[in-house]
């Protein structure tokens, strides 16, 4: 599939250039928790195949599997220990092609999890690599030589006790590792590293894959002499991690050798990269990836105060909408990507509608029209197309994630307030949102007739695709109206962003703008009334889109008066005799 490439010279770097990435919404689907096939309670291939026509019947056009390759699992398939065969729970090679021809035979296409930050400690490459100094696999890792004394303190994401060094006895020596210590970060400063991956991607490119999400791949590259870290400039130290010397040159020479070859997607996850770097990987003279998403709307719920008592919201949306705004701009002649829930996320109806039973459909609704209006590619997050939510365990014991698992044991360890990690984890942790998907009201929501490897989210008997596809005023039914406003409406993707009422401390208003029209698009994401001041001229729009069943129906002059969680997309002509205001 040589065709001309997705990341062409800098003069058509507008914008406004097309190319079908920026015209896909992309839908993620965890491979685990998404359809079991043969009642080992884990989601298959063969089950993934099973849903494609449901899949289609969203309008989405592009799907990206979280890691599917060989894997002992301390990650759930995020510590590899073979790129060019599928896990063995998930299936077999020719399960794959036939998932990816089904793919392609319903016009759909499908992006593969890139992870090449680090491998699995049962990769052959880090079990050659840890016998011996002379394995010709040493330097394809990063190593302390142990006779230097401690190696500098670098802090883990996963490990219990937080460390990112690990002794190996028979290399007298410490390896790297960012999250857990089953997963040794790569040494991509060795050229053969280097290019061990980009085979790896050929191999997948030429099987006819469409593209790539890029795990942690802005912590490839270290500083490899391994300086101390002043804490004070990098208080998290991940901060640091994202900042390695040599990371866009290897970038654009992923670039050079593997994507322009090929007219593909590319996304990168943008841990701890700020909307000031965000251009550097994205804008396209530089030839490094397409898109790149970041952790800010994720985070802004801790990092931000509620903008007023009587908002009814919980953080800051004021500070949402700046920083959405920020990164718009950031992205003015490259493209963003739009997401506010994945695998390593919450439920978005938990986290930033509300999944109060009076709330829950209205508010996912809302943040729906959000997700697929912004300027950019929306990942989609499966499931939450039906509104489902948090599970909130209450117990350790419940829990299968790696991270919620290894931090709780840290904090018992350091004497920390347990019960009070495990009040947070009913908000952020990760299983929130793997529990499986919820297929219809039969025992296990239709995920399993096993035994489901985390369990089903009691609330399936409402929350589920075979009710929701019956009922016209499902939230399912209100994304695919969404979806086909925007598939069938090219300009409008390309049109561009305005912020409005700026300081509004409960409504999100903004407009997109092209030649031919002006949307205003406003969102309230509160539980209570609003008022929204877009400070334009309103009489004469005319409401495409409206999350509540019966309409808004009041006669707009220059304010709206919103209902909880409401969402409109009101459409103005462009005439230029009597323009909009
Ligand atoms: O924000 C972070 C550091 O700044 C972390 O969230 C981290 O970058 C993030 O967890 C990376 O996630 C990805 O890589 C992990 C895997 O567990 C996640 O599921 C994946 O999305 C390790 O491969
Ligand atoms: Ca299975």
């Amino acid at each position: 599939m040589k065709t001309k490439h997705a990341n062409e010279t800098g003069s058509q770097a507008a914008a406004s250039h097309r190319f079908w990435w920026k015209e896909a919404i992309i839908y993620q689907i965890y491979p685990r928790s998404f359809k079991d096939s043969n009642g080992d309670g884990i989601g298959d291939l063969p089950g993934i195949i099973s849903k494609l026509d449901y899949v289609q019947s969203l309008g989405v056009n592009v799907i990206w599997l979280n890691p599917i390759f060989a894997s002992p699992n301390d990650d759930n398939g995020y510590d590899i220990s073979d790129y060019r065969n599928i896990m063995k729970d998930f299936g077999t090679m020719k399960d794959f092609d036939l998932l990816l021809k089904g793919i392609h035979d319903r016009g759909m296409k499908l992006i593969l999890d890139l992870v090449v930050n680090h491998t699995s400690d049962e990769h052959p490459w880090f079990i050659e690599a840890h016998k011996s100094r002379n394995s010709p696999y040493y330097e394809y890792y990063h190593w302390w030589p142990a006779e230097q004394g401690e190696p500098p303190m670098r802090p883990s994401y996963f490990d219990e006790e937080g460390n990112a060094w690990k002794y190996n006895k028979p290399t007298n020596s410490y390896y790297l590792h960012y999250f857990s210590k089953k997963q040794p970060d790569l040494n991509w400063e060795n050229p053969k590293v280097r290019d061990e991956i980009y085979d790896m991607m050929t191999f997948w490119f030429d099987k006819g894959i469409d593209g790539f999400r890029m795990d942690s791949i802005s912590l490839i590259c270290k500083h490899a002499n391994y300086p101390e870290i002043d804490t004070r400039r990098y208080p998290g130290l991940f901060d640091f991690y994202a900042k390695g010397p040599h990371l866009h040159a290897y970038l654009h020479e992923m670039h050079k050798e593997v994507l322009s070859k090929y007219d593909c997607m590319s996304v990168g996850e943008g841990s701890a990269v700020t909307a000031k770097e965000v251009g550097k990987f994205v804008r396209p003279e530089r030839k490094e990836l397409n898109m790149l998403y970041h952790f800010d709307a994720a985070w802004v719920r801790n990092a931000t105060a509620p903008d007023s008592p009587g908002s009814g919201i919980d953080y800051s949306l004021i500070a949402l909408k700046r920083m959405f705004t920020e990164w718009d701009r950031a992205v003015e002649d490259g493209w963003p990507t739009i997401y506010l829930g994945n695998h390593d996320q919450p439920r978005m109806v938990s986290r930033f509608g509300s999944d109060r039973p009076e709330f829950r459909e209205i508010s996912a609704k809302m943040l729906a029209t959000f997700l697929l209006t912004l300027r950019g590619t929306p990942c989609w997050y499966a499931g939450d197309e039906i509104g489902m939510t948090n599970i909130k365990f209450d117990n350790i014991a419940q829990y299968k994630d790696i991270e919620t698992i290894s931090r709780y044991k840290k904090a018992q360890a350091l004497g920390e307030d347990t019960e009070a990690f495990l009040e947070e984890q009913k908000n952020i942790s990760r299983d929130n949102a793997r529990t499986p998907f919820q297929w219809n009201e039969t025992v296990n929501a239709g995920f399993t007739t096993g035994i489901p490897w985390l369990p089903v989210n009691p609330n399936y008997k409402q929350v589920n695709v075979a009710d929701e596809e019956e009922n016209p005023h499902s939230v399912l039914n209100y994304f695919k109206q969404v979806v086909r406003f925007r598939q069938s409406n090219k300009e409008f993707i390309y049109s561009t962003y305005t912020l409005l009422d700026v300081k509004n401390p409960q409504v999100f208003s903004y407009l997109r703008e092209n030649e031919h029209a002006k949307y205003l698009i406003v969102l309230n994401f509160s539980p209570l009334k609003a008022e929204a001041a877009p400070g334009m001229d309103l009489h004469k729009g005319k409401i495409l889109l409206n999350n509540y069943a019966t309409p808004n129906r009041k006669e707009f002059t220059h304010t709206l008066a919103l209902r909880p969680f409401e969402a409109l997309v009101i459409r103005f002509e462009k005439d230029e005799k009597n323009p909009p205001a």
